[in-house]
């Protein structure tokens, strides 16, 4: 095998990790020259504030300034629909590092759902907000709860600027609705919540690393405590023969067909 296609995949450690934890990190797996340009994008994009954006104050959690027009109100948290804002994140999305991995996981035929994630999330200081622990199947609707996210990291993540915290194994838990509050946040409250909220992990990246987690991965993150900005590329993934259910929000958008 050589060394390209060795760099493609991931060992069989790496996809027994996942399927056991539910993530995986992979360091350096987005080259510098590909983030720089999505850095760039990211931030003309921010300063020109070019729609479809999700700000702080549209979603109210903790720490989100209480209305567009208080303090800090037009604070972006995602640009939303990444996908068309330039074409580096196609060269993402078809990166033979990725595409490889991706078939390992979700096997030869998959597709990008443009309905979910399909953004950068822009964590800003002073004004962003913190997330509680969720899985992102919650609002998500397709025939199986299996879907793979990608999340690659443009800065350094860390726990003071708010990197997602993971619960390993949390993808292999069978619930009760009663431990989520109505939100659908996993709640912090309850004694049977306890001992798989004690396994929380960070996720600590360096630019350039990538994430992969399960949609019913339990994950959380703090606001951001440092003074700058933190961007993240998000996209999520299924296999072709997991179809977004008819009629609902997952299934109104356009789905990209990648091999
Ligand atoms: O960065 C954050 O605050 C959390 C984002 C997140 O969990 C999500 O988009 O599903």
């Amino acid at each position: 095998m050589s060394t390209n296609v060795v760099a493609s995949l991931f060992t069989p450690d790496e996809l027994a990790a996942f399927e056991q934890d539910g993530y995986l990190i992979v360091r350096g797996l987005a080259e510098p020259d590909l983030c720089d340009h999505m850095r760039a994008v990211t931030l003309d994009n921010v300063q020109r504030l070019i729609e479809p954006i999700e700000f702080e104050v549209d979603l109210q959690y903790p720490g989100a300034p209480e209305s567009p027009a208080a303090l800090g109100g037009r604070t972006v948290r995602r640009l939303l629909q990444a996908h068309g804002r330039d074409y580096v994140f196609t060269r993402w999305l078809t990166s033979p590092q990725l595409t490889g991995r991706l078939k390992q996981l979700l096997g030869p035929e998959y597709l990008c759902p443009l309905a979910h994630h399909n953004c950068i999330m822009t964590k800003e200081p002073q004004f962003s907000s913190d997330t509680g622990w969720h899985q992102d199947i919650r609002y998500w609707s397709f025939t199986r709860p299996d879907l793979v996210n990608v999340w690659l990291a443009l800065g350094q993540e860390r726990a003071e600027n708010g990197c997602l915290k993971i619960i390993p194994g949390s993808h292999r838990e069978k619930f009760q609705r009663a431990q989520f509050d109505d939100d659908t946040f996993f709640r912090t409250d309850v004694p049977e919540n306890q001992p798989l909220l004690s396994r929380e992990v960070r996720a600590e990246l360096e630019p350039g690393d990538v994430l992969f987690f399960h949609c019913r991965t339990l994950h959380a993150a703090t606001r951001n405590y440092s003074n700058e900005t933190k961007n993240s590329v998000v996209f999520t993934f299924r296999s072709l023969d997991n179809p977004p259910l008819p009629g609902t929000r997952s299934a109104l958008s356009p789905e990209l067909l990648l091999h």
